[in-house]
């Protein structure tokens, strides 16, 4: 390896080593799984499908991707009869978009969740920028329970479909049953969307699901983060009742990243078709060898115990910080995810998702439901449990992690009033964060990564 990529490599590996990930999205894979993401399968073109490809030279490319395929199935413990298994999407985001070209025609209309309550960018987005807002667009975006999205079509999905998000109730930031009901009998989609990236809690796919029946919509539940919980048996499994499933592979599932679209058989030749020569040429083969191996992973009694401590670790974390004075969205969680409104803090996501950083804890800032602020600082962070229960931590490690929190939040709100870089530089050589990375890294010795 050229001496300039290996530096790079080093440096990621020694920061990924020397820090605690309490990104949601985000895991660490085995070696195995990196072993087959490195493999020789990334050579290979294989545009199509197992038995009916375009390139010759797929006889072990067929297996691969047959024994991805069975695997899936077995893993989420799903009739072979009853689903169909697509593993070439690269991203969570073409699967999705993969689902909409299959089943819907330009100018439909998407039900999905409001992007700053914990929706997704790919179950559309769009907004009209502050000063150009009318008062309506204001009162949709603060107060409203239903959003119908702005001027600046963001994503692709916005542009070619007519998108209409649902919001969580105000007072308990919950989903509201009844009022989605009456949302989609009102505006009769096509096509309802659950799931996304900040939502604490549990989905209840039964009722979405009559909702669907209800209104003649199909349903596609994005269980991008709880697909590993799923896997494990810790969270609900939606299949009972979805026409579609799509989940990336790299979260709580802890393969590669890449994604996987489910969907019931009756759709599998328009799903098929619309991944290819819809969105891809050839898939990555290496990454479906890595999702086999994670998958293969997810198969065992560690994995369904590891799952579950995911769940543990996230609320006994969940319950520290709320001893520490934290607000959290929905006062807890379900599943890997805390969300924490830092408005009584004083200091909003941005500065204090690098005070955190600077202390060796990585978080992400995140919007929180009914966000006053912008995107770019808005007023919450979102924490996870995924990585470090990989670390092997446990309910017991959260307080000593919780009280590290609480006290870079602390120094940040100290420095809150100062411009982002000087606040940055203050807390660089602020001696009480220079403790907290040294407390972080002896956590990191104590639960080192592969
Ligand atoms: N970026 C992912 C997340 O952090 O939740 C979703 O795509």
């Amino acid at each position: 390896m050229h001496t300039k990529l290996l530096k790079l490599l080093e440096k990621e590996q020694e920061r990924q080593k020397s820090t605690l990930d309490l990104i949601a999205s985000e895991n660490y894979t085995s070696k195995s799984v990196r072993r087959a993401v490195g493999s020789v399968f990334m050579h290979k073109y294989s545009e199509g499908y197992p038995g009916a490809r375009y390139y010759e030279g797929n006889e072990f490319i067929d297996d691969l991707e047959n024994l991805a395929i069975k695997m899936v199935k077995k893993v989420f413990k799903v009739d072979d009869k009853a689903w169909h298994v697509n593993v070439q999407p690269p991203s969570g985001s073409i699967a999705n978009l993969a689902v909409y070209n299959a089943i819907l025609k330009p100018g439909d209309k998407i039900l999905a969740m409001y992007l700053p309550d914990g929706g997704h960018l790919s179950h559309g987005w769009s907004y009209t920028p502050t000063k150009e807002r009318t008062k309506k667009e204001k009162e949709e975006m603060e107060s409203s329970m239903v959003y119908y999205g702005g001027k600046k079509k963001l994503t692709l999905n916005s542009k070619i479909f007519n998108v209409v998000q649902y919001k969580t109730d105000p007072k308990t930031n919950l989903f509201d049953y009844d009022f989605i009901r009456k949302l989609a009998k009102k505006e009769k989609p096509k096509l309802i969307i659950t799931g996304g990236t900040a939502y604490p809690r549990e989905i209840d796919y039964k009722i979405i699901s009559e909702i669907a029946k209800e209104v003649g919509a199909y349903y596609l539940a994005d269980v991008a983060h709880e697909a590993g919980l799923i896997a494990g048996g810790a969270m609900n499994s939606p299949f009972d009742y979805v026409d579609f499933v799509t989940f990336t592979t790299h979260k709580t599932l802890r393969g590669p990243k890449g994604a996987v679209i489910m969907c019931r058989n009756e759709y599998a030749d328009k799903i098929d078709r619309s991944v290819i020569p819809g969105f891809l040429g050839g898939p990555l083969n290496h990454t479906i060898a890595g999702i086999t191996q994670a998958l293969f992973e997810a198969d065992t009694n560690e994995f369904k115990e590891y799952s579950a401590r995911i769940i543990r670790n996230a609320k006994a974390l969940g319950e520290e910080l709320k001893k520490k004075g934290f607000d959290l969205v929905s006062g807890g969680t379900d599943k890997h995810l805390l969300v924490i409104d830092l408005t009584n803090k004083k200091v909003l996501g941005k500065k204090v998702s690098r005070a955190l950083y600077l202390a060796g804890i990585v978080s992400n800032k995140t919007t929180v439901p009914y966000e006053k602020k912008s995107p770019i600082n808005p007023s919450g962070i979102r924490l996870g449990t995924p990585s470090i229960t990989t670390r092997g931590m446990h309910p017991e490690n959260m307080s000593e992690l919780a009280n590290i929190i609480s006290d870079a939040v602390d120094v940040a709100a100290e420095f809150r009033k100062l411009k982002f870089t000087e606040f940055q530089e203050e807390l660089e050589n602020d001696y009480r964060i220079k403790e907290l990375r040294e407390k972080v890294r002896k956590i990191c010795d104590q639960f080192p990564i592969e």
